[in-house]
């Protein structure tokens, strides 16, 4: 794999900042879009645009066409079962949000419980607060290690009679640990629980098989996969889809529509109300061929290779500490350099071009976890290579001691 002809399929790449090289190591934020992405957009708005599934003219049915066929390239993409289990969301968010608030409506009772880990992503902690306070049902957590490794005999020994859904990430985006999620979705079968995947941080880096992982739900977006913002997807279990109510109502969602009674339209359409971001779903499935053109094994092994020689190069700066040092992690890597502010940190890579995120990433319950305010957060796509890893880390050795 050549990384300049991959890095010239992306014109932001060659951009500067402050007069100095852009290095963008803010992946796991949203990554940077392909040509190919951005020429899909405009041929939409230039030769497709118009209102899905509803007009009886031929760019609303050449448009329905295309996003019917984003549907099917998706499904392909994470090997699910049927198309009708794809629902086009606006993001990760909100697909959690629309399980949380549908699968709770349908699933949840006073009482009940519903588990997530320590490391979720504010957008998998929240959404299940508001359905547990709905519903009147409890939050459970399960805790990780010092290396952010989830504790699977605390899973074991909190699921029971009243536990109805377990919900967690495949890769933090703090810790970049790669959850065992195969293991969690077999213990929570064990006992008839379904489960819900967060993926965002999984599918740009290695081949997901919904099947094969046997999870119930798994949620994702647009952006962080080299597609445009505004799109995500939320895959369901036909099974589940079928039993739960829409999430919003409005236009496409419904078969009959009376002041009398309502009823819905099949699935997938049955949530998906409104008109969505025909565009953009159509610039995910351009995202998809770049990811596949490229060889998502080729994106693994490129990624690791870099995490490896970052992680070396850093671990030999003096007071440089990583939090997330699971054997099974992607391309996050999130440290302290001394007793320096991660703010500080980042502002000052920033002015040498370097992007990182510094904060808490929407993770607070880890800075708690670990009892720091923050981290500084490189994360790299497969853009990236090793001279911006060496610019980072000259970076770092150059501003530690002013911050000491
Ligand atoms: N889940 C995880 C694991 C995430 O990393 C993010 C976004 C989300 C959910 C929410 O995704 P959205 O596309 O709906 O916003 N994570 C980050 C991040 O790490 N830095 O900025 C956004």
């Amino acid at each position: 794999m050549e990384t300049d002809s991959i890095r010239s399929q992306f014109p932001i790449l060659g951009q500067k900042v402050y007069g100095k090289p852009l290095v963008y190591f803010d992946n796991a934020a949203t990554t940077q879009k392909p040509q190919s992405v951005i020429d899909t957009l405009c041929r939409y708005y230039q030769t497709l645009n118009s209102n899905i599934h509803r007009g009886a003219h031929y760019l609303a049915a050449e448009a329905t066409e295309e996003y019917e066929q984003t549907r099917r390239a998706v499904q392909q993409f994470i090997n699910a079962r049927h198309s009708h289990e794809i629902v086009f969301t606006r993001g990760t968010t909100e697909s959690i949000n629309l399980v949380a608030a549908s699968f709770g409506q349908r699933f949840l009772k006073e009482g009940d419980e519903v588990v997530v880990s320590a490391m979720e992503h504010h957008s998998n902690i929240v959404p299940w607060q508001l359905a547990c306070e709905r519903q009147g049902a409890k939050l459970r957590v399960i805790p990780f290690d010092d290396d952010g490794v989830l504790d699977l005999e605390a899973l074991r020994g909190m699921l029971n009679e009243k536990t109805r859904i377990v919900a967690v990430n495949h890769v933090s985006n703090t810790l970049g640990t790669v959850n065992p999620i195969k293991e969690i979705v077999d213990i929570a079968h064990s006992h008839g629980i379904p489960v819900l995947v967060d993926g965002a941080q999984a599918i740009s880096h290695f081949a997901v098989d919904v099947q094969e992982l046997g999870c119930d739900f798994y949620c994702f977006s647009g952006h962080k996969m080299y597609g445009p913002m505004g799109v995500g997807v939320m895959y369901g279990r036909e099974e589940l889809l079928e039993q739960m109510p829409p999430y919003q109502g409005g236009g496409e969602m419904i078969k009959d529509v009376t002041f009398e009674r309502t009823t819905y339209n099949e699935l997938p359409f049955k949530f998906e109300a409104g008109t969505p971001a025909v565009g953009d779903v159509l610039g995910l499935h351009s995202a998809i061929k770049f990811m596949q053109q490229t060889g998502i094994e080729n994106i693994a092994r490129h990624e690791k290779e870099l995490t490896e020689y970052a992680t070396e190069r850093l671990l030999q700066i003096d007071g440089l500490r990583i939090y997330g040092r699971a054997k099974e992690k992607t391309s996050v890597i999130s440290f302290l350099v001394g007793n320096a502010h991660p703010y500080d940190v980042g502002t000052l890579l920033d002015k040498l071009g370097i992007a990182v995120r510094t904060g808490h990433h929407c993770t607070q319950p880890i800075m708690d976890r670990y009892g720091i305010p923050g981290t500084v957060r490189a994360s790299f796509a497969v853009y990236n290579t090793r001279e911006e890893v060496d610019v980072l880390i000259s970076a770092i050795e150059r501003i530690a001691p002013m911050l000491a």
